[in-house]
């Protein structure tokens, strides 16, 4: 079974050309410039003239179902994953929970129950330490070992559920030094975070922007410094700094790079579009649609400008959405009258391709960069190249024929997820995702969906081929 994909022109990370691309079966078969195509009888032929042709984008950090503050993130593994193929994205590697309290196979095994026989697309997983000692660092060597995860999330934020101490951490961060694996940071000193919320709820400053204001940039650098010191210690453990929104934390990054070690970064779209005035400017209690953490800046910094700068310099390596939806209704409003109980999250799975394509518009990047920052990197960084992340012969065939001619409007009455609400609300592109192609299959054409669930097939991944 042949898939011809003709009169398009080929992105990748290294370069843009003219191109048909063939795919057999599962795989891509072979890149042809567009004189040099053979003839292939049977061929099904989608004409991608006056388009470009990017491998599927690879988002690296999503939370379908995460329970959250007694409630959990609204998209499960199949509203998720459809939503993702619609937006372009054909792979998501989803975070594995192990609760405090609980066993690290009990809760990777109740992550494989969610996902199994529910998702579009591909998927693996990383695995979050929710409790770090003995019998859970025994199991980061079985996960790296036995089940294709090679990267370990750990909290510096969010004292008495995820969080771990500095210890906890070190000792991780030890083990993954020695099993190989890779240390993902969500870097906020929540100790220091917690006495400023008691202080603000103790004023009476209950609304929703309060959550912003009470998690200062200050402290996502000083626990990014922290981390970055901590990797050191333990021998140089590779470290990934998740959904960092900070200039003072890229500042830290950036540093540390320059020295050569192996510490990387992402960001996501929320941070290089949506502010802490969005939040403000909003009436009553809108604003908690966009509580996240690490939280939205004010625009009055200078922090959108030097995460588009840090996206050209490499210092961040990748966007991934950290998709974490949850409705407005019943769901954020658990904060009605307490601003600390909102549940934290954003969801946006669907738009980072469209977001970002708007970056290369604007003349903030290349379309080359475009395409390393939502598939290539993600797929290096975490072991899935070049299965994913790059369009080659033997390389999956995951492709998104992308019109630049086309227009997108996000909004609550077009999107997939499960969200009652959309961050992004009325927000244009000058571009659209045409047409979505995950192993050789047709999930969406002309705005219609043609997948099913269970095409998605779990990603064991090996470490990361990305380390310096
Ligand atoms: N940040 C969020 O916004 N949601 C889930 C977890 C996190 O760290
Ligand atoms: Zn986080
Ligand atoms: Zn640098
Ligand atoms: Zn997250």
């Amino acid at each position: 079974m042949y898939l011809l994909i003709k009169g398009g022109t080929v992105v990748t990370a290294t370069g843009v050309h003219p191109a048909d691309v063939l795919v057999e079966g599962e795989k891509i078969a072979g890149l042809f410039s567009p004189d040099s195509t053979p003839p292939v009888e049977g061929a099904q032929v989608i004409d991608a003239s006056g388009k470009y042709v990017i491998p599927g984008a690879v988002d690296v950090h999503t939370h379908m179902e995460l329970p959250f503050g007694g409630t959990a993130a609204s998209d499960t593994f199949e509203t998720g994953t459809r939503a993702a193929a619609f937006g372009g994205t054909t792979t998501i590697v989803d975070f594995a929970v192990q609760r405090t309290g609980e066993r690290v196979p009990d809760g990777l095994a109740a992550w494989h129950a969610k996902a199994d026989g529910n998702c579009h697309v591909d998927y693996g997983f990383h695995m979050i330490i929710g409790g770090v000692d003995d019998e859970s660092l025994k199991a980061m060597d079985t996960l790296v070992d036995t089940e294709g995860i090679s990267s370990f999330k750990l909290f510096m934020a969010y004292p008495g559920v995820f969080y771990s101490d500095d210890g906890q951490i070190l000792r991780a961060m030890q083990k993954a030094r020695d099993n190989g694996s890779m240390i993902m940071m969500h870097a906020e000193n929540g100790i220091a975070i917690d006495v400023l919320i008691g202080q603000a709820l103790a004023r009476g400053e209950t609304a929703p922007v309060n959550h912003g204001l009470t998690r200062p940039a200050e402290l996502e650098a000083e626990a990014t410094r922290r981390a970055i010191s901590l990797a050191h210690v333990a021998g140089d453990t590779p470290l990934y700094i998740v959904h960092l929104s900070a200039s003072q934390a890229l500042q830290a990054v950036a540093a540390a790079r320059d020295t050569g070690r192996n510490v990387f970064a992402e960001t996501c779209p929320q941070y290089l579009y949506l502010t802490l005035e969005d939040q403000l400017g909003a009436p009553g209690f809108e604003g908690a649609k966009w509580v996240c953490s690490t939280p939205l800046r004010s625009k009055h910094e200078p922090h959108q400008r030097d995460l588009w700068q840090g996206l050209r310099t490499n210092d961040l390596a990748i966007v991934s959405t950290d998709h974490c939806p949850f409705c407005f209704k019943d769901q954020k409003e658990l904060g009605l009258g307490d601003f600390s109980k909102i549940p934290n999250g954003i969801g946006g799975v669907e738009h980072r391709v469209d977001l970002l394509y708007q970056g290369v518009v604007d003349g903030k990047l290349s379309l080359e960069r475009w395409v390393e920052t939502i598939a290539t990197t993600p797929a290096r960084m975490f072991g899935l190249y070049p299965r994913k992340g790059v369009l080659a012969p033997g390389s999956d065939a995951d492709i998104v024929v992308y019109d630049p001619n086309g227009r997108t409007r996000i909004s609550v009455e077009t999107h997939h997820m499960n969200m009652d609400h959309s961050a992004y609300e009325g927000y244009e592109i000058a571009g659209k995702v045409d047409t979505v192609i995950s192993r050789g299959t047709v999930l969406v054409a002309n705005n219609e969906f043609h997948g099913h669930k269970g095409h998605g097939r779990y990603l064991p991944r090996g470490l990361s081929t990305y380390l310096q």
